[in-house]
């Protein structure tokens, strides 16, 4: 068992020339990232573009047991990782945060080095066999955001090391240190330069991007940047997978219990604290049950801790940054300004440190309303009261935004109806946001294209080609 001072001390050493990193709990120092250079940069990538013949020659069977023995590596490695992607971005240990997350990560790497996509006979008459084969694409980039650097890491590295391809990854600055442990873990069980990652400002971000040796750049961040990266790769023609950010809706419909319902509708909007790309974003509850849902809510986040990052008990954590903190705060303002109802929360918690906010359930909002129509990504939830199913759907649809969005009802013929009217990359009833490694997952509208996971997501990572044979 590696310790987290054995961990970083192998992927920080003790060059203090980098960039302090804090946590956001306590504000204390954890270790100064490697501050890379457009140099190491073009380094890097001229080292995984050597390394990729080789380890695409290594076979589909060898490179799927590498992910099985990173996987056991993860494990292995576990309680220091979770260690130190709690103290980098703040979430709790327990609950659906740290310790869920690293699990995840080796989840993940099993299921992906299990999965099956074979050729395909496309064609077959009296002349023509076509049979659709994938191939690597070359070098990847693979860059992530802060909220869940480890999970949506894993999901960029593991299917394109599978099919054949090396990966420079690109971590968020706010989140460098546990990403840059990571791949110092999978490292072990991959051969050199296969791996490489970069740890840098987005202006080295926005190189990589548009470097010509780049065939693929998987993204998950904002739409403002994805925006940015289809600019960058006009030059490399490199494939995108663009996983952008969301405002999923969810519509409780008249019929549903609120008690029954209210464990799993507070997760799927407060999981990581509200810091999710596909966390529930505005919720729209029919009259009926209006105050019942809020009451329910409100009930519900008493039992849930608020806390550091560290302690064992601590169910939601700090907001990660500054910035991210300022939206939050800055979207309850402007609404409490507009006369909603702030229901519970609503204003810092200061005494547990600078960057904790309490849940806040605003109520009396409209479409329209800034914290309706903005993505806050925080621990922060809008809810709309709606009379007419249909002018809830349309609601739901109004923005241009699409990654998830869900239905709560006891009565699933409805729910299932109104599911296929939603539009978005992903529709849940009676949940919201939980995610299977064999189901794709993406986005529509703003929140970007191409699909993550299973034999989908292998596909996104590879190079479609057609032999065409003669009938023999
Ligand atoms: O993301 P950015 P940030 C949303 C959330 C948040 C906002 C900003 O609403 O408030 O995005 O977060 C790299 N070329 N989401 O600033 O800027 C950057 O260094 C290449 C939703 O963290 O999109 C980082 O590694 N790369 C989201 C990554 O892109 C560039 C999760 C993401 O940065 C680059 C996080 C460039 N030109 C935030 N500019 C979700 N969908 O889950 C930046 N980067």
């Amino acid at each position: 068992m590696t310790t987290y001072d054995e961990l970083l001390q192998r992927v920080l050493g003790d060059d203090t020339s980098g960039k302090p990193v804090r946590e956001p709990a306590t504000g204390e120092l954890i270790g100064y990232a490697p501050l890379h250079s457009a140099d190491d940069l073009e380094s890097a990538i001229s080292r995984a573009d050597r390394a990729q013949p080789g380890w695409a020659a290594l076979g589909d069977a060898a490179r799927a047991n590498a992910l099985r023995r990173a996987a056991d590596l993860v494990d292995g490695s576990s309680e220091a990782l979770v260690e130190l992607l709690a103290r980098e971005q703040g979430k709790p240990l327990n609950g659906p945060n740290a310790r869920f997350e690293v699990g995840a990560v080796s989840t993940w790497l099993r299921v992906t080095a299990d999965l099956q996509l074979d050729p395909q006979v496309v064609v077959e008459d009296e002349n023509l066999v076509a049979e659709l084969v994938y191939e690597p694409l070359g070098v990847v980039a693979a860059i992530g955001p802060w909220n869940w650097p480890l999970m949506i890491g894993i999901w960029q590295i593991a299917p394109s090391l599978r099919m054949g391809n090396t990966v420079i990854v690109k971590p968020s600055g706010y989140t460098p240190l546990s990403v840059l442990a990571l791949i110092s873990i999978l490292n072990e069980a991959l051969p050199a330069d296969v791996l490489i990652g970069i740890s840098a400002g987005r202006d080295v971000g926005a190189l990589l991007a548009a470097h010509r040796r780049i065939a693929k750049i998987m993204f998950t961040g904002s739409t403002a940047t994805g925006r940015s990266i289809i600019e960058s790769s006009a030059g490399n023609l490199a494939r995108l997978t663009l996983e952008l950010g969301g405002n999923d809706a969810g519509i409780v419909l008249p019929d549903t219990d609120p008690e029954a319902i209210v464990g799993d509708l507070f997760w799927g909007a407060f999981i990581n604290t509200g810091q999710t790309c596909a966390a529930l974003k505005r919720l729209y509850v029919h009259e009926s049950q209006y105050e019942n849902v809020i009451d329910a809510l409100v009930r519900f986040s008493t039992s849930v801790p608020l806390g550091p990052s560290l302690d064992e008990t601590s169910l939601l954590g700090p907001v990660q940054n500054q910035a991210q903190f300022e939206i939050v705060s800055g979207l309850v303002e402007d609404a409490r300004a507009r006369g909603a109802r702030i229901v519970t929360g609503g204003s810092p918690a200061k005494e547990l440190g600078d960057l904790f906010y309490p849940v806040t359930l605003v109520a009396d909002v409209t479409d329209g309303d800034p914290i309706v129509d903005e993505e806050q990504f925080g621990p922060v939830l809008p809810i709309i009261k709606y009379t007419e199913v249909d002018e809830a759907v349309r609601n739901a649809n109004r923005l241009n935004v699409g990654l998830g969005a869900s239905v709560w009802s006891s009565d699933l013929a409805a729910a299932s109806e109104v599911a296929g009217k939603l539009k978005a990359g992903s529709v849940w009833i009676n949940r919201h946001g939980t995610l299977h490694p064999l189901a794709p997952f993406g986005g529509v509208k703003g929140s970007g294209y191409g699909l993550e996971f299973g034999v989908d997501g292998l596909k996104a990572v590879a190079a479609p080609k057609v032999i065409h044979r003669p009938r023999a």
